[in-house]
């Protein structure tokens, strides 16, 4: 008996090394379900939203410069967004063929847009009042769209928070980061209890100094045990390359998943990524800030899911409450295309073939799908050959389709008049799991 208990001992101490050692190294513990339910959606809303709004300059950032620092900390007096309506939000988002929402609960600037235990610094005391993400996270359960919240864990309004505005550029005299940490974990633990399970945790402001790897790994190890099923993303901890968002060195914490910014991410299928992006130029509010395109925003959202990444796509609501009209619009064509070619799109994998200047591809079971973005100027899009039989070949978006099958090549053709000016989709049919195949690149 001895013996045997000695080998289970053995093997115990080995799994806590082992684990412990995971830990360390910041290997990714999500829960595998949720994580591929949410790489599933493809599609979520990001909103940039508090009483910033009332300016018309940005969140956060603009506390201590556009707007002087007083000012900026009393606006919440005059926020009363009385337009606000949350079904109206995520119809809009439901519409737009999103399936998830991450708001700003709280942003740089410190502000909660939810009423705080731990802070009067937040919507309760305003003359709007109402509790924003109550009634946001009721209307995405009513809708079946996934509700999250974006948490930032530098913060210039904290006095325990070592940094001010503007952009942390100023040093508080008095800081105490041990009681602040203590308030993040507080706060975060909130959101859970108040309108969980979350989708996500989207921290953000990790790369200030008083934020540390110690204080990350801290935080993600508890937040996994207030909410197991709950994913985050690689702001959590240090380490993440500025814009690009990756988190190179594997013994960090990489939290879950990888974060660009303003930036389509590289092909990547073995670690799950997410782009976030602005539908405009800034991510609060702006009066007439230029938006993007209805080709923009397609195509950025096809080299993303091409390169097997989500795309988080912000809106900035006004300080009535309204998500501006023309973003609406903009929108709800994103949705009209993704109500014909969603299937290409939601629970697809990027690839096989690479993105490029041609475009972009997903696969699903025996479906490859190509989004033809660029044609050469004369001739076919040779595309390489790939390891599996094609058993079939259609153009979705309509119009002829002219294909040559070589050894090496695969010659895709639809006249000029037949190419859709956005992506052109064809569809081919493979006999195995599209997945299998090697990813190739389209030299
Ligand atoms: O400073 C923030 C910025 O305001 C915005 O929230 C973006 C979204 O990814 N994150 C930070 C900049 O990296």
């Amino acid at each position: 008996m001895l013996r045997l208990n000695n080998s289970i001992l053995s093997c115990f101490l080995l799994f806590v090394a082992t684990s412990c050692l995971a830990a360390e190294k910041g290997y990714s513990k999500a829960d595998p379900e949720a994580l591929k339910h949410w790489q599933d959606m493809r599609f979520g809303m990001f909103i940039h939203w508090g009483p910033v709004s009332l300016t018309g300059h940005e969140i956060g950032w603009s506390r201590g410069r556009q707007t002087p620092i007083d000012k900026y900390d009393q606006l919440y007096k005059q926020f009363n967004p009385t337009e606000f309506n949350a079904d109206q939000w995520v119809r809009i988002a439901a519409e737009a063929g999103m399936k998830y929402i991450v708001i700003t609960s709280k942003h740089h600037d410190g502000f909660s847009l939810w009423p705080s235990q731990y802070t009067d610094y937040n919507i309760a005391n305003t003359p709007f009042k109402r509790d924003v993400l109550r009634e946001l996270a009721q209307a995405c359960e009513k809708y079946n769209v996934m509700f999250c919240t974006y948490y930032s864990v530098c913060d210039w309004y904290h006095p325990d928070y070592p940094l001010g505005s503007p952009a942390g550029k100023s040093k508080k005299t008095k800081h105490n980061m041990p009681r602040y940490f203590e308030y993040i974990k507080n706060q975060t633990k909130e959101l859970i209890d108040n309108y969980g399970p979350l989708g996500l945790m989207w921290l953000d402001g990790e790369w200030e100094k008083p934020w540390t790897r110690e204080y990350g790994n801290e935080l993600y190890a508890f937040l996994k045990q207030v909410q197991p099923t709950l994913v985050i993303n690689n702001r959590v901890s240090k380490g993440r390359r500025g814009m690009a968002g990756i988190t190179k060195q594997p013994h960090l914490n990489a939290g879950d998943f990888d974060t660009p910014e303003q930036e389509i991410g590289g092909f990547n299928r073995d670690r799950p990524w997410e782009t976030n992006m602005t539908i405009c130029q800034q991510w609060a509010w702006k009066p007439n800030d230029k938006m993007k395109s209805l080709k923009e925003c397609i195509q950025i959202l096809l080299h993303t899911v091409g390169g097997d990444g989500n795309m988080l796509f912000n809106v900035g609501p006004m300080p009535n409450g309204q998500i501006e009209p023309r973003q609406v619009e903009r929108l709800k064509e994103m949705g009209d295309w993704l109500k014909k070619y969603g299937n290409t799109v939601y629970g697809t994998r990027g690839g096989p073939f690479k993105p490029g200047k041609w475009g972009a591809s997903t696969c699903k079971d025996n479906k490859i799908h190509l989004f033809i973005m660029n044609w050469p100027k004369e001739g076919p899009l040779q595309l390489p050959a790939l390891s599996m039989k094609i058993t079939d070949v259609a153009v979705k978006t309509g119009g002829t389709l002219k294909v040559n099958r070589t050894k090496e090549m695969i010659e895709l053709n639809v006249p000029k008049d037949n190419r859709d000016p956005i992506a052109t989709v064809i569809e081919l049919t493979v006999d195995g799991k599209a997945f299998e195949i090697q990813p190739v690149k389209r030299n």
